[in-house]
């Protein structure tokens, strides 16, 4: 089992948002977010080939509040694409918020992906914006570098961690979600529907120690 799993040359990690705006002292808080980052040192130790996702977002980003008068935070709108969260201004370019938290260590990441730059269009997933058709490029550099199996790990379970294996196992890579390497936010029981909905696409919730 261990050596199935054991990360090789076309495995690679893929660690989601692990920025202080998503830590618990930051503006839109995972709650434990903290707790995935020497988790997920550890995991990526494991890993030649690893990518940092950055949520990057410009200042009145369409996915704010913010930016819609007589909204809260934690309300549904429908946009363009569909429903769309409205969330605390978070990850805006160049704060502080969109750093990466202090102690995540991975200095051989190979690649840093920034996703949400676009104001019109928010962007959850690694690889496809929201309307889940533009791409980010991630899927590009994947392929081109020989990479067909995904680890993903990070923030949050329930938006960019889960967006981000529905969208790579459309495309036809194996996708592993590292499930202890990721915390939730849960807005109306999100966790619970990511759970089902990963279930039912079959991408596996394995455990780090399963990579150990
Ligand atoms: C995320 C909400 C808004 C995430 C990003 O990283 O899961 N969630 N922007
Ligand atoms: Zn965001």
């Amino acid at each position: 089992m261990s050596d199935a799993m054991a990360p090789g040359e076309n495995d690679v990690l893929v660690v989601v948002d692990i920025q202080n705006d998503f830590c618990p002292a930051g503006r839109l808080p995972v709650p434990y977010g903290d707790e995935v980052v020497p988790i997920v040192n550890r995991l990526a130790e494991r890993f030649r080939n690893v990518v940092l996702t950055q949520d990057w977002h410009p200042p009145s980003h369409l996915s704010f509040a913010s930016s819609h008068p007589g909204r809260e935070p934690y309300e549904t709108m429908t946009v363009v694409c569909g429903p769309q969260v409205l969330w605390p201004d978070h990850c805006v370019q160049g704060t502080s918020g969109a750093d990466f938290h202090k102690s995540l260590q991975i200095t051989h990441a190979g690649l840093v992906l920034r996703k949400g730059i676009h104001r019109a269009i928010d962007s959850y997933s690694a690889f496809y914006e929201n309307d889940r058709k533009t791409p980010t490029g991630l899927i590009g550099y994947l392929r081109e570098r020989g990479l067909m199996r995904i680890f993903l790990a990070g923030l949050a379970f329930d938006f960019c961690v889960r967006y981000s294996a529905e969208d790579a196992h459309r495309d036809g890579f194996a996708v592993f979600v590292v499930e202890d390497a990721c915390r939730g936010i849960d807005v109306d029981g999100s966790m619970a529907v990511t759970r089902r909905q990963l279930t039912e696409l079959g991408i596996f919730c394995i455990s780090a120690q399963a990579l150990a």
